[in-house]
């Protein structure tokens, strides 16, 4: 199994030659950039046998597939990645030292490859690693953003956002395959003709415009296993003139419009997390990158197989929430007019074929369509989703016979619009939530109509994390503490981490454990020291939410407790006080005001904590600038307090939770998304829960009855806040400024209920927790015990369990081996 040697001369030698190559210049005159470039085209080199010999296998087994369609792939690095999974990372690191290059140097010079938000990205991310060091054969299949995620930059306490150009230095990785492309039609007429001889209509685009879609490959290795799979994401290029329907050559106003439309497609990725937009450009991106991957998952099936109706024997998609849920259609559409298959034909491949994850019961988040925007679009796609419906319709009509009521709830086109979700859940043979809580809430409240009508589509997928990136690259001291004390297996096998619970009460394992937590917390205190010139000190508590900013997540809590620390602090000095930094890491959307202003806010508040000698540093609150998963690494080993403190039911999962707990970080927290598994594996003693839970305030928001001016009314300490959110406590050069975050608490007028998340009634009972925290941390052995066991008992949260899971309950796919030559 093993991969061939390292030869560390050899790669020296490489490193050279291609910094020889690349750049015409010698090591000592390149750029670390340059160096970066020059290393990672080496470490490529020891893929691509890999990579050769997996597909080389897989096409003579000729398995099952799975096609993972997300609009986002939230990648990060790749060189330390690639040379973790590789199992080269040490010999690489020497092999640099060697020439006087320091491999964390080389390493910070390569750009995150943010093609995503946040959560939903970065599971995808995940999923691959799992899914080649599984040795399932996959392919990711998304869009190549020329820019990405923003870059944020803090500027007087606000968030800017800077484009991500993160391709400006060349992508070593990738792989452009121009022999793949494909051609993607928008808009134009459908043309119905009568074959005599078949006795079919035929459907006919005309009158389109048209892209080149051409892929790139970005290779996914697998741990330690040989094998390497595939990422395949779309650029889009103006069809070239000579390449025109000669009906349209000398169409000049067609041709700028088609070089046009290419430009815009991929250009960005469209920065919201939970929050449809319903802009035209998105529908275009999802039908561009759909119609490209499902015709080539076809076109690949037929390459060794002429019956089309089996597609399914080979083929599963799975839609990454209803991003990707054009594919329904578009795959009707390729079986149905290109291989001619009959109605009922082309629906069970369909249905045999597509899978549907949903990852949020945000109302902002249904992507439903206008019917306009969408025929005018996409005409053909539009026309096969009207039949799909009818048939839906009917069938809705004969479970529930005269219950118009039930076709108002379900039907795929209702009121003007497309409902992605309702297709997704009609056509595809899997619905799965990604934490049982999610599950059971689709169930029983948002789905519940469509649970009833078809239970057994229904499933749970508990999501998960790659314990290769989040412990063994991000917290190598922690990864080979655990290795001396368990072996290595973990690193595929992560229940073994239960194997350290014989530790938790050794005063030297304790110490041990602690001290890397400590050196993880020197090292992220010298990045926000280098990053956002404060000093943190690292003995005292890192308290870390970070996450992207939305009201549901609650920073705003997190944020108004921090005042009325800094209450007790000023109206008590001698109080004992445990000294606590908060730390906090958001974007928001670029239009999300009130998220930009709870920003503003956490900065304001800091500035004045921060600059205030005279609470003699027991406070400090830190924002760090562009939260990313290459730094978001360096946070997880270094926390000591998770915070999830999301309105109950509104987090479907979270992932943050899980790479907080593998690294040691105790939860404080809601019994909201996978938290309460996470609770479930440590005990609820070595977790800090608070908060109303689902149910409660699912009864609230059906039944009302929440009046959360009573709590204002009553709490001195919590109106001492409230106040000062517009006395000028935190803006005295605009006492206004925060007006707005005051009155979304308390104020009605608002179209929403006041205090949507419900902040003010979780407000007493989060401090008491935060107070119990703080009570634990004195207690140094205990928490050093609370520690550990987040640790140990995290196992079941890698990512390798979830795509387990998928492959036996949904996918059904069979394990690939790869032996090297
Ligand atoms: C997203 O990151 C998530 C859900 C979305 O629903 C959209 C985006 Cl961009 C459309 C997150 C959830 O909020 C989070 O709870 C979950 O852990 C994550 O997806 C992965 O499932």
């Amino acid at each position: 199994m093993a991969t061939k040697k390292f030869n560390k001369k050899e790669f020296i030698r490489e490193v050279k030659a291609n910094v020889k190559a690349l750049y015409r210049k010698n090591l000592e005159e390149a750029t670390q950039q340059q160096l970066f470039q020059a290393v990672s085209y080496a470490v490529k080199d020891e893929i691509i046998e890999n990579w050769l010999a997996t597909q080389e296998q897989y096409e003579k087994d000729d398995p099952k597939y799975v096609y993972y369609m997300s609009m986002e792939f939230l990648m990060g690095r790749a060189l330390g990645n690639n040379m973790i999974n590789l199992t080269i990372y040490d010999d690489v690191k020497e092999a640099l030292e060697e020439i006087g290059l320091d491999i964390n140097v080389i390493e910070d010079q390569e750009p995150d490859a943010a093609l995503g938000n946040g959560g939903l990205g970065r599971l995808a991310a995940c999923f691959l690693d799992s899914l080649a060091t599984l040795g399932y054969p996959a392919y990711g299949c998304g869009i190549r953003y020329r820019y990405g995620m923003f870059k944020q930059k803090i500027e007087d306490g606000y968030q800017v956002e800077v484009p991500d150009n993160w391709l400006k230095d060349g992508n070593p990785f990738e792989l452009r395959r121009p022999e793949y492309a494909k051609e993607v039609k928008f808009g134009g007429y459908v043309r119905v003709e009568y074959d005599e001889k078949t006795g079919r209509n035929y459907y006919k685009q005309e009158g389109y415009q048209s892209v080149r879609a051409v892929p790139y490959d970005f290779p996914i290795v697998g741990y330690n296993n040989n094998i390497v799979n595939t990422l395949r994401i779309w650029d889009a290029e103006a069809i070239s003139e000579f390449q025109l329907d000669s009906f349209d050559k000398g169409d000049y106003r067609k041709a700028v419009e088609q070089e046009n439309l290419a430009r815009n497609i991929v250009e960005v990725l469209y920065p919201n997390d939970n929050h449809y937009a319903g802009k035209e450009l998105r529908l275009k991106q999802q039908y561009f990158f759909i119609s490209a991957s499902v015709q080539e998952a076809v076109a690949k099936y037929k390459k060794n197989h002429d019956d089309i109706r089996k597609f399914y024997e080979k083929a599963t998609f799975q839609l990454n929430d209803t991003h990707p849920t054009v594919a329904v259609a578009e795959l009707m559409r390729i079986l149905l007019d290109e291989e001619g298959l009959t109605w009922d034909e082309a629906w069970e491949v369909t249905s045999k074929t597509c899978a549907y994850t949903n990852h949020t019961i945000m109302a902002e988040a249904l992507e439903k369509w206008p019917i306009e925007l969408f025929s005018r679009l996409l005409p053909r796609v539009y026309q096969i989703i009207e039949e799909i419906n009818r048939r839906f319709v009917a069938q809705i009509e004969a479970k529930y016979p005269g219950d118009f009521e039930k076709v108002r709830k379900m039907a795929i086109i209702f009121d003007g619009q497309v409902k992605m979700a309702h297709l997704a859940i009609a056509a595809g043979y899997s619905v799965n939530g990604v934490a049982q809580l999610h599950t059971e809430i689709l169930k029983h409240q948002e789905l519940k109509d469509f649970y009833e009508m078809m239970p057994e589509k229904f499933n749970n997928k508990t999501n998960g994390i790659t314990q290769r990136r989040f412990l063994l690259h991000g917290n190598p001291l922690l990864a080979s503490w655990i290795t001396d004390h368990i072996g290595d297996e973990w690193i595929t096998d992560l229940p073994q981490l239960s194997k350290l619970k014989v530790y938790v009460d050794d005063p030297k394992a304790q110490q041990e454990f602690m001290n890397i937590k400590y050196q993880n917390k020197v090292r992220l205190a010298k990045y926000i020291q280098e990053h956002n010139g404060i000093e943190v000190d690292p003995r005292s508590i890192f308290d870390v939410q970070v996450k992207r900013l939305h009201e549901y997540k609650r920073q705003l809590l997190n944020i108004l407790h921090v005042m009325y620390l800094y209450n007790q602090i000023k109206d008590h000095p001698e109080m004992d006080f445990y000294p606590r930094t908060f730390i906090f890491g958001a974007k928001a959307a670029a239009g999300y005001r009130r998220a930009k202003l709870t920003i503003k806010l956490i900065n304001s508040v800091a500035d004045v904590i921060n600059n205030d000698a005279s609470i003699k540093n027991k406070l400090k609150v830190v924002f760090i600038e562009d939260y990313r998963v290459s730094n978001a690494e360096w946070i997880f080993a270094a926390a000591d307090v998770s915070e999830q403190i999301s309105t109950a039911s509104k987090e479907a999962s979270g992932t943050g939770n899980m790479k907080f707990m593998l690294n040691g970080a105790p939860t404080l927290g809601t019994m909201d998304g996978a938290n309460v598994e996470i609770v479930e594996e440590v005990g609820k003693e070595n977790a800090f829960i608070f908060g109303l839970s689902a149910d409660e305030v699912i009864n609230y928001e059906q039944n009302g009855g929440y009046h959360p001016e009573n709590i204002f009314n009553s709490d001195q300490d919590i109106r001492r806040v409230l106040m000062q959110l517009i006395n000028g406590e935190y803006a005295p050069d605009d006492p206004e400024r925060f007006r707005e975050i005051y009155d979304s608490l308390l104020n009605t007028k608002s179209s929403d209920r006041a205090d949507t998340y419900f902040i003010l009634a979780d407000f007493r009972s989060y401090a008491d927790a935060q107070k119990r925290v703080e009570e634990a941390y004195r207690d140094e052995a205990g928490w050093a015990k609370m520690a550990m066991l987040n640790t140990a008992c995290s196992g079941k949260f890698t990512s390798d369990r979830t795509i387990q899971q998928y492959v036996d309950e949904i996918w059904h796919l069979k394990k690939e081996t790869v032996k090297v030559k």
